[in-house]
């Protein structure tokens, strides 16, 4: 339990509506892929005195006075980023993942220039081209695919596309896709054509971080990533890239995309790049795939089709038209089951956006609260049961009682 003594006496109201949260994270089952547990460090690190200042500018050249102190905490930060992914330069001010990506674009393109990233409806990003998103206003995106029967990325059909478009960058890593990445033919592509490469690791860092997957930062012009999702910190972003680069990435991100950092953030981010640097994170992130193995294998069995028949990483899309139900749906019975998930589009969808045919499913959280594969298998159980009743009120009931029981061995990790 977390102690709030000055905000229950000042503003109750508030108090009342943090705790409901703090129940439901409590009792409810969190497999949102993009979603973790941070630490009581973490969470201590963002409620800190460091919120009060104003900061713009980097270590060493700032626009206000009295920096001296965020200018360590801004380099600890900075250190510990290029130590876990062996990065030659670090931008740790991101506000967040698509600001970031902003500030990445703003730094290598002008308006008007060409770039190549994943459909958003095979796996890719708002914010890698989508005609809603200020990247696909801005920008003048052409997107490749998953092979339609494999669910996977043929890197031929992205060199014919490269070759043909000659984009001035190539974006890869995406917030649905459940393969290991050819980062190497990314680059030899992008090579061929003179391009920029482009990596937005936000759901995968922490899995490159502990060592389970391949790490991009060597190879790639620049790298972006969120530092809340696998990477279990605090809400934020950060930018990686190569020396050469560094005067325009940081240009970018400030004055180009934002005012002052967040220093209580960047604290907090350093703190959670500490734990990272410890052994047992490596453990973790092993956990978290295999954890991610285990559900797309039981979905299988049970008869579901999962998106490219499994998952290298953290994270599955299950095509919930397999069992008569769209992906809405399923993630409303399995809301009222306390299992949390979110609706997904499926490669070629025919259903829209709102109402899509796919649900992703992401084990980090349930990782974090020390669940493993014989949980798992429980979990999946559970979910198809919940599927199955979908129209009984009575067994869901019941299924929520049981979801809860594994929510009591497993405390969230800050409660
Ligand atoms: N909203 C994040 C996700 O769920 O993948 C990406 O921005």
């Amino acid at each position: 339990m977390l102690n709030y003594v000055n905000l229950e006496k000042q503003d109750p109201e508030l108090m009342k509506i943090i705790k409901a949260e703090e129940e439901r994270q409590k009792n409810e089952l969190e497999f949102i892929a993009s979603e973790n547990y941070v630490s009581k460090a973490v969470l201590e690190a963002m409620g800190t005195v460091l919120t009060n200042k104003y900061s713009e500018g980097y270590p060493g050249h700032r626009y206000y006075g009295g920096n001296q102190i965020i200018d360590d905490v801004e380099n600890v930060a900075i250190n510990r980023v290029k130590k876990i992914f062996g990065a030659e330069h670090v931008n740790v001010q991101p506000l967040s993942g698509s600001p970031a990506n902003a500030a990445v674009y703003f730094a290598f393109l002008k308006p008007g220039d060409k770039v190549m990233g994943l459909k958003l409806d095979h796996g890719g990003h708002l914010s890698h081209g989508h005609p809603v998103n200020f990247s696909g206003m801005l920008y003048n995106f052409v997107q490749y695919e998953v092979d339609e029967k494999t669910g996977v990325i043929d890197m031929e059909k992205v060199r014919e596309i490269a070759r043909r478009e000659k984009p001035k960058m190539i974006v890869a890593g995406y917030s649905a896709y459940s393969r290991e990445i050819e980062w190497e033919k990314f680059k030899e592509i992008a090579d061929e054509i003179g391009a920029y490469t482009f990596a937005d690791i936000a759901h995968t860092a922490g899995l490159i971080a502990g060592g389970q997957m391949n790490n991009p930062v060597p190879l790639f012009d620049v790298v972006s990533t969120t530092t809340h999702k696998t990477l279990r910190g605090p809400r934020g972003a950060m930018i990686m890239c190569k020396k050469k680069f560094a005067k325009q990435v940081d240009k970018a991100v400030f004055p180009g995309m934002q005012g002052g950092p967040h220093d209580h953030i960047t604290a907090a981010k350093a703190v959670a790049f500490g734990e990272v640097l410890q052994d047992d994170f490596k453990e973790y992130a092993k956990v978290v795939i295999e954890n991610a193995k285990v559900m797309a294998s039981e979905f299988m069995e049970n008869g579901y089709r999962v998106v490219s028949d499994g998952t290298d990483n953290h994270l599955l899309v299950v095509d919930m038209t397999s069992k008569g139900i769209s992906g809405k749906d399923a993630e409303i019975v399995l809301e009222k089951i306390g299992v949390s998930v979110s609706r997904s589009t499926i490669p070629n969808d025919s259903n829209p956006p709102m109402n899509p045919s796919g649900v992703r499913f992401g084990t980090p959280a349930a990782t974090s609260r020390g669940m493993k594969s014989a949980e798992i298998k429980e979990i999946v159980r559970l979910i198809d049961l919940a599927i199955q009743n979908k129209d009984s009120e009575k067994e869901l009931v019941i299924i929520k009682q049981k979801v809860m029981d594994i929510c009591n061995m497993f405390p969230v990790p800050s409660l």
